[in-house]
């Protein structure tokens, strides 16, 4: 493999494009008008525009993407997450193209990509599942004593979802037919698949995630777990990994509970699997068949670079490392830094960035798509960063997510940093005693917020106005940074 486009913008082709040079490998970005300034277009070692801002228009358009690939000569496609992913269209364009799509084949992308064959296929693998339906619910009655067996609460899901759009939980017989009607009407909007199931609903439950790893050679590790319950409207805000629910004993069983699953489908390529966990039992929720946002905090654990594994499978050469090299070590955490107001219902706030300065130092990494002076556009999702710290442990980890949150100058736009820092500060947080209902639930949250957010946003814009030193110190260094290149520019 020699050359490799990436099918995808921002910070996760800039992670992918890192691989590939480490490899010795060519990158192609293709990019669209409204990407032309953006970081990863530079970074490239080639880059073709695709077409017009929309998504639809450019980074989803399949035909376009094939022929700026076979054009620019690329043997490979990498395609990130979000947009073109989990596309089962998308693998077998490749593949008539004569080009390789890292990832799972066309077959697994379909199968896992339906959340009823999914589940069926899991459980017939030995995985536990929910107890819910088996095929998609289309007859009333039917639906009301499948309901009524399981018992209430039940969630009504969306087949051809996942992510939360389009479920409904029910907590008696009386919202049972609404809610399907509901489901039913989004999913065929947002999927174009109206099928439904019913699931048992599982209260508080935490998300736990497997990373696992599949070669053409018949080799599937997993790299441990991930704790992804720190989100808001089925959009992750903190991962950390370990998690702090899992004994040694649960994590090596779940693991390889994951690696029989993904045995099971002929699975290749780095996958997610996840899970609901509640009360030390765990069950499959859905298959993730990419690269995730929040891969990083495994790497940070194992030392293992999965885009690089990703690279090497699709190359057809087997992993690097067989399920016995697979350690953890220390403790990772990740915040999405967001352009978003957290005190205006977390609303995105896209713009120029007229201040930008990352942190660094003992064990903080940055992930992100953005420079100083850079605006961001308003197309696409409003992630800045990916905030990663490891330490020795989850309090070391969480010490220095502390300080790096507290280094990062961001000015121009309003960012989630503020809330980061709540959460760092919060005692529950602290303890580790977390579920999805965390950010809902911790409502003091808000008020830590609120007052963190004053003295932050104050001091960022109006620079001489807070009282803190050595934050001073540092904006001053990044505004120094910025008038010498714009007097390079202007003159
Ligand atoms: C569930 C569940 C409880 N019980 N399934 C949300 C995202 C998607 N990956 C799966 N999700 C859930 N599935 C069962 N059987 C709870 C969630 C869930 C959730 C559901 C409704 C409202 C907010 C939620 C937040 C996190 C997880």
């Amino acid at each position: 493999m020699n050359k490799i486009l990436i099918a995808n913008r921002g910070e996760i082709a800039i992670r992918i494009m890192r691989a590939c040079r480490e490899m010795g490998i060519a990158s192609i970005a293709v990019y669209s008008e409204a990407d032309r300034d953006a970081l990863f277009v530079k970074y490239a070692d080639e880059s073709l525009p695709i077409g017009p801002a929309p998504s639809s228009l450019s980074y989803l358009n399949i035909q376009k993407i094939i022929e700026t690939a076979r054009s620019a000569g690329a043997d490979a496609i990498h395609p990130g997450y979000g947009f073109l992913a989990e596309n089962p269209a998308f693998a077998d364009a490749c593949s008539e193209a004569g080009i390789v799509f890292i990832g799972p084949s066309s077959r697994v992308l379909e199968l896992m990509g339906n959340k009823i064959a999914a589940r069926r296929e899991m459980k017939k693998s030995g995985t536990p599942v929910v107890p819910g339906t088996e095929e998609a619910t289309t007859d009333d009655a039917q639906a009301r004593q499948i309901a009524k067996d399981i018992g209430y609460p039940v969630i009504v899901k969306p087949s051809g979802g996942g992510g939360g759009i389009g479920m409904t939980i029910v907590r008696d017989e009386s919202a049972l037919l609404k809610a399907l009607e509901n489901s039913r009407t989004v999913a065929a909007t947002s999927f174009g698949l109206a099928d439904v199931y019913i699931e048992k609903y599982v209260a508080n439950p935490r998300h736990i995630e497997f990373q696992i790893l599949g070669d053409d050679h018949g080799n599937v590790v997993h790299l441990n777990e991930r704790e992804c319950s720190i989100q808001r409207r089925y959009q992750k805000l903190i991962e950390e990994a370990p998690s702090t629910a899992l004994s040694p004993e649960l994590r090596k069983t779940m693991g390889e509970t994951a690696v029989k699953a993904a045995q099971h489908i002929g699975y290749r390529g780095a996958g997610t699997i996840e899970f609901i966990f509640s009360e030390g039992r765990f069950y499959f929720l859905e298959m993730n068949t990419r690269v995730q946002v929040e891969h990083p905090v495994t790497e940070m654990i194992t030392g293992i670079d999965i885009v690089k594994e990703q690279i090497r499978i699709a190359s057809g050469r087997p992993l690097s490392i067989q399920q016995r090299d697979v350690e953890i070590n220390g403790w990772s955490l990740e915040c999405r830094v967001n352009a978003e107001d957290p005190l205006n219902d977390f609303a995105p706030c896209p713009g120029r960035l007229n201040r930008y300065r990352s942190p660094g130092g003992p064990g903080v990494r940055v992930d992100s798509g953005v420079y100083a002076q850079y605006a961001i556009p308003p197309f696409y999702d409003s992630m800045i960063s990916k905030l990663v710290t490891w330490g020795r442990d989850r309090s070391e980890a969480i010490e220095r997510m502390r300080r790096a949150l507290y280094e990062y100058i961001i000015g121009g736009v309003k960012t989630n940093i503020p809330f980061h820092r709540a959460v760092m500060e919060n005692r529950r947080f602290i303890s580790g005693n977390i579920n999805t209902h965390f950010i809902e639930r911790e409502t003091c949250l808000f008020d830590q917020l609120k007052h963190i957010a004053e003295s932050e946003w104050t001091l960022t814009d109006k620079m001489p106005a807070g009282s803190d030193k050595k934050k001073i110190a540092a904006m001053a260094a990044a505004a120094a940074v910025i008038q010498v290149s714009s007097a390079r520019q202007s003159g």
